[in-house]
């Protein structure tokens, strides 16, 4: 199979590379390098250092002997899009380009703004040019399981629920409720993706997925193939934060009452899960809806776990609790619906508890360059401002 993928120098964009080349699929990918540029912008960078993507595919080849072609550009330049997809004719195209992070989008109506433009206008320019070009090419888009925020029913794995509005039986869009101006662009995504989908019958995987974390995949085998690793307010998601801030020494940062609850997956098992995905498309001309995650807990859990991975690696690790800089629920029902991926013949091989120290003894060689990033841990970015 030949994949495209969208966004191949972020944190899941270049370990699916390194998948999907060590299964034999082809891989061509493309990056505006936008993450790279963010990262400085906040004072932050990645834990690992990232070798130029020159050096990326260099290292692809001689470690694992795969040929991965890395075209630096912009997925919102329409033109430079459709010359890529015809020129190498992907059977399959994954969309990662967008702006992932939801304390960025937040900062103020310049960055919000970015986020709109930038995730809405990637997402067009891709159904556009799969429709110009080849209406056959799947679609694996990455959504999140936070477009349905936290409701107070089982949150379905598809993309229709039948409803009672007045008494009159319908069948509507499974209700969201997102939980920031990022968060909403997902929203949005889907409403087009599931719009030009029934226009032009594209053939559509949108993917739901939890926040993940992990340092670690099959082929992350040296230190020049590993992924970005973020950690700071901005970009680094909670399990990674928490990691860091047990090396570092620093309370981890529970934000309110640490009741939030979310559907975590590791990197490895959303490595997993996407290469099924590709290799298992929808039928031709279907959406499909997949909830993504493998293990749920709140905040305060994770917060525990990583406490007993530290302090069992001689980390004196301690809990803090900082006043919520969101606006989101701080305790609430999460049950959401998973049947896609385990009808695929997937099963989580990594859990939670034990991968925290994987992730720890990965990251305590690097203390002394995460200490250069101290200052940009603690939440700035609040929602209410
Ligand atoms: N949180 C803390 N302390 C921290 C960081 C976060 O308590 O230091 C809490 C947040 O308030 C939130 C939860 O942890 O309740 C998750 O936050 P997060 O930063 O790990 O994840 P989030 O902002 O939701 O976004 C991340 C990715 C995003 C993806 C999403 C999946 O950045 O791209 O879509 O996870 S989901 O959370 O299911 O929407």
């Amino acid at each position: 199979m030949k994949v495209l993928i969208l966004g191949i120098d972020g944190y899941l964009g270049w370990p699916l590379a390194l998948r999907l080349g060590k299964r034999g699929h082809e891989v061509i990918g493309i990056d505006n390098l936008s993450t790279r540029r963010f990262s400085e912008e906040v004072g932050a960078d990645s834990a690992f250092p990232l070798p130029k993507p020159e050096d990326r595919v260099k290292a692809a080849k001689e470690h694992l002997d795969i040929d991965i072609k890395f075209y630096i550009g912009d997925v919102t330049d329409y033109n430079f899009l459709k010359e890529i997809i015809r020129k190498h004719k992907p059977d399959a195209i994954v969309h990662f380009a967008e702006q992932r992070s939801a304390p960025y989008s937040m900062i103020d109506r310049n960055h919000a703004v970015y986020t709109v433009i930038n995730n809405e206008v990637s997402t067009l320019n891709l159904v556009y040019a799969v429709k110009e070009i080849d209406p056959t090419i799947h679609i694996l888009k990455m959504g999140t399981m936070g477009e349905y925020g936290t409701p107070n029913f089982d949150i379905p794995e598809s993309i229709y629920v039948e409803a009672i509005v007045n008494g009159k039986k319908d069948r509507i869009i499974v209700p969201r409720k997102a939980g920031s101006v990022y968060h909403w662009t997902k929203v949005h995504d889907t409403d087009f993706l599931l719009y030009f989908h029934e226009l032009w019958g594209l053939t559509v995987t949108d993917i739901m997925q939890g926040p993940v974390y992990g340092t670690r995949t099959q082929e992350i085998i040296d230190e020049s193939l590993r992924t970005r690793f973020d950690f700071d307010e901005t970009w680094g998601t909670v399990v990674n934060r928490f990691c860091v801030q047990a090396i570092l020494g620093i309370p981890l940062t529970v934000y309110g009452k640490g009741g939030q609850t979310r559907g975590f997956i590791s990197l490895e098992d959303s490595m997993e899960a996407l290469a099924l995905l590709l290799e298992h498309p929808p039928e031709q001309g279907e959406y499909r809806v997949v909830n993504q995650f493998s293990e749920i807990y709140s905040v305060k859990q994770i917060a525990e776990m990583v406490k007993k991975a530290g302090d069992e690696l001689g980390l004196n690790v301690q809990i803090g609790q900082l006043p919520n800089p969101r606006v989101e629920a701080e305790e609430h029902y999460y049950n959401p619906e998973r049947k896609v991926l385990p009808s695929l013949g997937f099963y989580p091989k990594k859990n939670l508890r034990d991968e925290v120290k994987n992730m720890i003894k990965d990251l305590l060689p690097y203390k002394e360059r995460l200490e250069r990033y101290k200052h940009v841990i603690l939440p700035r970015t609040t929602w209410r401002r």
